[in-house]
């Protein structure tokens, strides 16, 4: 493990590896939207009328009170609509031009991987633009901000609908898990960026790429108990890291 605040101070073995690594994996945290001015969820700004994300992101918050919840998202969808990706955002995107295979899996549910040109970007806990129906389970993209109903209710049966989004005690998608797993298991160099590395099973995958003999960068802006996992931690922001990381490497930054 080796911590550093610039991209130059990295071993020679360490840069090599960023450059010629095929096969690139990397998991993102609310860390890499902070700069396009989205509030993390364990920062100081995560705070929303005092409560915690723990406790309104949980079925039995939206099954006891389902308008506080829907109050909560359609705060947090009013104050995302005029966010834009930062160059953080943006130099993942490239990544997937400069290496052969590159995965990208987010934990994030603001959808700016995907604004920025991420393809395929695995949304390990889904998207705050799309709903669900809870009677019929059908998935739509609804970009209201604000709502106009409150709560929501389905066109199609008028029953209620929740965000497509996977709250704390329900499980993921099997096959995103499954895409997500196999891109910490199969990758050379796995970057962990702008994560605390609190929430499971998303802060597994790091161990997993480094029991699989990849090298496992970290990028935050302080270290984490991820940083124990890593081979190296690049303290600073992801905005400014990851471009400058991109270039160290002959890539083309945003
Ligand atoms: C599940 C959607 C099976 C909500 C979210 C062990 C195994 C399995 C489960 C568990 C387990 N232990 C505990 C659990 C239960 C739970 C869990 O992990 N709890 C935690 C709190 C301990 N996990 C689950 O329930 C998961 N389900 O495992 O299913 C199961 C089923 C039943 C019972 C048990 C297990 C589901 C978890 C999904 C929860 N949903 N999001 C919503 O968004 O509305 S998680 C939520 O936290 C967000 O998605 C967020 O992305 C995620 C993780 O947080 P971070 O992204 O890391 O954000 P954070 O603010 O914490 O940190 C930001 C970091 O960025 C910091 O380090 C900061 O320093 C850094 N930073 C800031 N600015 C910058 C920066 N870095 C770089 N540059 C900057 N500029």
């Amino acid at each position: 493990m080796s911590i550093h605040t610039k991209v130059s101070d990295l071993a020679d073995n360490i840069l090599e590896k960023i450059k010629n690594s095929k096969r690139v994996s990397a998991l993102t945290g609310a860390g890499v939207s902070a700069e396009s001015g989205v509030p993390t969820f364990r920062g100081s700004d995560g705070l929303w009328n005092n409560y915690r994300a723990e406790e309104l992101a949980t079925p039995q918050a939206f099954k006891r009170d389902p308008n506080l919840v829907w109050r909560w998202y359609d705060w947090r969808r009013t104050l995302l609509a005029p966010l834009r990706p930062n160059d953080g955002h943006y130099a993942l995107s490239q990544m997937e031009k400069f290496y052969d295979d590159f995965t990208l899996v987010t934990q994030n549910v603001d959808g700016l991987h995907r604004m920025a040109g991420s393809k395929t970007p695995v949304e390990l806990h889904g998207n705050i633009w799309l709903m669900r129906c809870v009677s019929e389970g059908t998935v739509t993209e609804n970009r209201n901000a604000p709502l106009v109903a409150m709560p929501p209710v389905c066109n199609d049966c008028g029953g209620l609908l929740r965000p497509h989004i996977v709250w704390f005690g329900e499980s993921l998608d099997e096959d995103i898990l499954t895409r997500a797993f196999r891109a910490a298991e199969q990758c050379d160099l796995f970057f962990v960026i702008g994560t605390s590395g609190v929430v499971q099973p998303s802060a597994s995958l790091a161990s997993i790429a480094q029991q699989n003999s990849a090298t496992v960068i970290e990028i935050n802006l302080e270290p984490t108990p991820i940083t124990d996992v890593a081979d190296a931690t690049l303290l600073g922001p992801s905005a400014k890291i990851m471009p400058e990381l991109l270039e160290a490497v002959g890539g083309n930054p945003p």
